[in-house]
């Protein structure tokens, strides 16, 4: 395919309609959605010509969009039209790793595969490995499932990004669910707690300019110094893993000033004498030692958070990567309960709210398939161990024979990667890996198939940062042998031999089936390619919270019954700040702005905008070591060392290094990442990773010329 780059800077005609496709002369104009995973997910607007996309843009009708793509996805045709996508079926030739392969046909590739999977006895022994490469319900997560209920292969529990938290707040509020992300333009004080908007959230953050135009105070709760936080009026850079801390020093003030709401808290909470008595337990002086911030900034973010109206909280998923995590999560959701946040519609909290979208969960993945059958579940968080036979991560089922990683690239994103790696190294696993790049995990595949992007297939998406659906049509032909994973798990059913109806839906019937006909307005969706869900605007300003209790619940009955502690509370990181000698210092791994957790590294413009791997370090620090900007380093801890350049930077805080990512392997001075160095202890809830709880020391590499990237 050629490249499109003059083709992308040409004018192309404003859109004028709101139907999904026009004709323009020789252009068409297709609606689609933004596939990757970031709470914005954008309207895309796709202009075709002869069959070729010419220019992709934000749909300027939808509200949320407004016409804006991040710099990422403003270059997505650099990255459709990339000259390394897959095109073909391939077969590995070389090593596992080496990354060497040889062209296949579709038939014999699904037919080996097939037979592959038939000759393991114990279906279980099969294991699924997938994350949001798209976000689409259709090729995220329904004729996947169903080929894999059907097969009665072992579950995977997923969990490397957000289920710390979704637990945290499912604990608190009973689902993952909060404010409408528009009304945050409303808001008098906003807190952004644990995310970098700018970087990652691009289309929230044009909400708190509206709020801070009209006199708003923006603060940012972080311990890396980001684009965002250096945009607020304050920024309270706090050691990773200690919000907890924070959140109760906050509910101290509230309690000791009067700053409550009492008629909210006794009509729509649910065990205010044991928080209070907790939080009590937490005076400013007692949080400041602990997050290592000055006392007079939290007293001073108590008074701002406790005496103005409307405030919104802007949670994020930075703070639950931590042991804490979704303790942390649940003391910061009972704030706005305290206050009363919640009866104004530009008040309370938004980490996620992708519980309020009814999809048909049972009707695209077909758990029913399993009839009757519970196969054992695997924690993609823990597979280097589960790839390496550790008895705890298999759940005591069998050793993992065959792997099939899709919308997903493990050996970059999964913690602790010297175990991922050594896990995928294995002889005797079978792997396949469905991908448009090769990636990292696609050089481990025996069978490495060419997956379609988001300009060629049918989805359907919800979104976890704002509360409308979007239709995703195909706008251009997949080169010739390119295949979308639906149209793989179709193929790969019939030659298992299943027969159920469900295995014959194409891509255009699973999107047909994602909502029921009365849960949404589907003619609005399909005629303008997105539709709002029907939502209050103030969605608990009389309670009505989705637990059993109906409360917003400090205290979870819920977790007391299976034997945890049922009001939030702040618990140290595994491996905190300063308390181990030989590895003195907390590194989190927060994203590069320019990627897409490891999807983007190798578009080049993008990845020249980023330069190399990079670790951020205080003055301090860097001069304690002898370390200049620039020099090559060692980072490295019990488990493993990663080296890249330091750069001595104000984004990062005394004793906390910032290693951004997730670069793949194979573009770094030593063919690792952060992810070497980071570790499978799970989350305190929800099973999660751990990635931002993490002890290493940093030393310079004295070798002069050594590590240059390929
Ligand atoms: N450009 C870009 N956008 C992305 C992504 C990407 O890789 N690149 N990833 C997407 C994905 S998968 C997700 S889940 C979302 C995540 O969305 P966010 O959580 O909003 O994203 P991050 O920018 O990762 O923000 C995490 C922030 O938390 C900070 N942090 C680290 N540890 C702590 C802590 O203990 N406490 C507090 N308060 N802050 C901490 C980090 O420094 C970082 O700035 O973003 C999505 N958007
Ligand atoms: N150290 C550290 N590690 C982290 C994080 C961190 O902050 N620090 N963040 C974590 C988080 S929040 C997340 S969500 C995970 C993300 O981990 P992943 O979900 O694995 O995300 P990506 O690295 O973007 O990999 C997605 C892959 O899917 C492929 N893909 C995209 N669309 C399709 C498709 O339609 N079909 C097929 N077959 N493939 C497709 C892309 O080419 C890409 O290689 O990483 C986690 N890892
Ligand atoms: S990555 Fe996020 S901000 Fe960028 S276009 Fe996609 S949804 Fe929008
Ligand atoms: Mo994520």
């Amino acid at each position: 395919m050629q490249d499109n780059h003059a083709a992308m800077s040409s004018p192309a005609p404003t859109p004028s309609s709101s139907s999904s496709s026009s004709d323009t002369g020789e252009q068409r104009r297709v609606t689609g959605a933004c596939p990757h995973d970031c709470p914005d997910t954008c309207a895309l607007l796709t202009t075709v010509q002869d069959g070729v996309a010419v220019k992709l843009q934000g749909n300027p009708a939808h509200a949320h969009t407004g016409g804006v793509l991040c710099t990422k996805v403003s270059r997505y045709l650099e990255r459709h039209n990339h000259p390394e996508r897959l095109t073909q079926p391939l077969r590995r030739v070389g090593a596992k790793g080496e990354g060497r392969f040889e062209p296949v046909s579709w038939d014999e590739a699904l037919d080996d595969i097939a037979a592959r999977l038939k000759a393991i006895a114990e279906p279980q022994a099969i294991l699924p490995y997938s994350y949001a490469g798209t976000m689409g319900l259709v090729q995220g997560e329904s004729m996947d499932r169903r080929f894999f209920h059907k097969l009665g292969a072992s579950l995977l529990d997923r969990t490397i990004c957000s289920s710390a938290g979704g637990e945290g707040l499912a604990q608190t509020y009973g689902g993952k669910v909060g404010m409408r992300v528009e009304f945050f333009a409303e808001a008098k004080l906003i807190l952004i707690w644990g995310s970098n908007s700018i970087g990652s959230n691009l289309h929230f953050w044009r909400h708190v300019q509206t709020a801070r135009r009209a006199g708003a105070r923006i603060v940012c709760i972080d311990p890396r110094r980001t684009e965002t936080a250096e945009k607020c009026d304050e920024h309270l850079a706090l050691l990773p893993g200690t919000d907890a801390a924070l959140a109760f020093a906050l509910m101290h003030e509230l309690i000791v000033h009067g700053w409550l709401d009492t008629d909210y808290i006794e009509r729509h909470t649910l065990g205010w004498d044991g928080l209070r008595e907790r939080a009590l337990q937490w005076p400013p002086s007692r949080a400041a030692q602990v997050c290592g911030l000055p006392e007079a900034q939290i007293v001073a973010l108590a008074r701002d958070y406790g005496t103005t109206q409307p405030a919104a909280i802007r949670l994020n998923y930075g703070v639950q990567r931590a042991r804490g995590g979704g303790n942390a999560v649940r003391a910061i959701a009972c704030l706005p309960a305290l206050t009363g946040a919640w009866r104004h519609r530009a008040g309370g909290l938004l980490l996620s709210a992708s519980s309020f979208f009814p999809v048909d969960r049972a009707a695209l993945q077909r758990p029913d398939l399993l009839a009757g059958r519970q196969p054992r579940t695997v924690n993609m968080s823990s597979i280097g161990d589960a790839l390496t036979g550790d008895a705890q991560a298999l759940s005591g089922g069998p050793a993992v024979q065959a792997v099939v990683v899709y919308n997903s690239n493990p050996l970059a994103v999964a913690p602790d990667s010297a175990k991922v790696a050594a896990g995928f190294a294995r002889t005797d696993l079978f792997t396949v890996v469905l991908e448009q790049f090769q990636t990292d995990t696609a050089d481990h595949a025996d069978y490495l198939l060419p997956a379609t992007m988001q300009l060629e297939h049918w989805d359907i998406h919800t979104s976890y940062g704002h509360t409308d659906v979007l239709l995703n049509r195909p706008a251009v032909a997949p080169p010739a042998e390119v295949r979308s994973n639906a149209w793989v798990f179709r193929e790969l059913a019939r030659r298992m031999g299943f027969t159920e109806p469900c295995f014959a839906d194409d891509d255009e019937a699973l999107c047909r089936t994602a909502f029921r006909a009365d849960a949404l307005d589907h003619e609005q969706l399909w005629d303008r390619g997105f539709t709002s869900l029907r939502l209050a605007e103030a969605p608990f300003a009389e309670g009505g919270f989705p637990t059993a209790s109906g409360r917003c619940e400090f205290h979870s009955a819920r977790l007391q019954a299976v034997g945890q502690d049922p009001l939030p509370a702040y618990l140290p990181n595994y491996e905190p700040a300063g308390a181990d000698r030989d590895f003195p210092l907390a590194m989190i791994s927060p994203p590069a702005r320019n990627f897409l957790n490891s999807s983007f590294v190798n578009v080049r413009s993008l990845r020249a905008m980023e330069g190399a791997p990079v670790l951020e370090m205080h003055a301090a620090d860097a001069q304690t070591r002898g370390i200049a900007s620039g020099d090559l380093v060692r980072v490295f801890n019990a488990r493993g060392e990663h080296r890249c350049h330091a750069e001595v930077s104000s984004r990062a805080r005394p004793g906390v290094v910032n290693g951004l990512g997730i670069w793949w392997r194979k573009f770094s001075p030593d063919g690792t990442n952060v992810n070497q160095l980071t570790s499978q202890r799970l989350t305190d809830m929800g099973r999660g990773p751990t990635f931002y709880d993490c002890a290493v020391q940093v030393a310079a590499v004295r070798t002069p010329g050594a590590g240059s990237s390929p």
